[in-house]
């Protein structure tokens, strides 16, 4: 199976897994409110505004340097690694609004 692989010129990748997909809807609020996921495993949350708040107009995670503008009624995916377990919180562009990111290890292990 390798050498087949090899002989057709397809070069194995170190594997790096698929991006697990986590949909979450901002209502004057994020649903779901909570996240769970592995350290290692990239995620990519997809953001769909659903009010016409101002508040809820950006998405900030602060630990992870990002934000995203959500312009109402569209998917915007934020690509995330997270490395290390922890609980992470995500925020509205004036931090009144929140959500929770939470990382296990790698064993599945809430924490170490
Ligand atoms: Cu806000």
């Amino acid at each position: 199976m390798f050498l087949q692989s090899i002989r057709r010129g397809f070069v194995p990748q170190a594997s790096t897994p698929e991006p697990r997909e986590v949909r979450i809807r901002v209502r004057a609020g994020y649903e779901p409110g909570t996240v769970v996921s592995r350290a290692g495993q990239p995620l990519r949350l997809i953001f769909r505004r659903e009010d016409q708040l101002v508040c809820t107009e950006e998405v900030v995670f602060p630990f992870f340097g990002r934000s995203a503008t959500l312009p109402a009624g569209e998917d915007v995916p934020i690509d995330l690694l997270p490395t290390e377990p922890g609980v992470y919180a995500f925020t509205c562009g004036w931090g009144m609004l929140s959500g929770l990111l939470v990382v296990t290890g790698e064993d599945g292990r809430r924490f170490r």
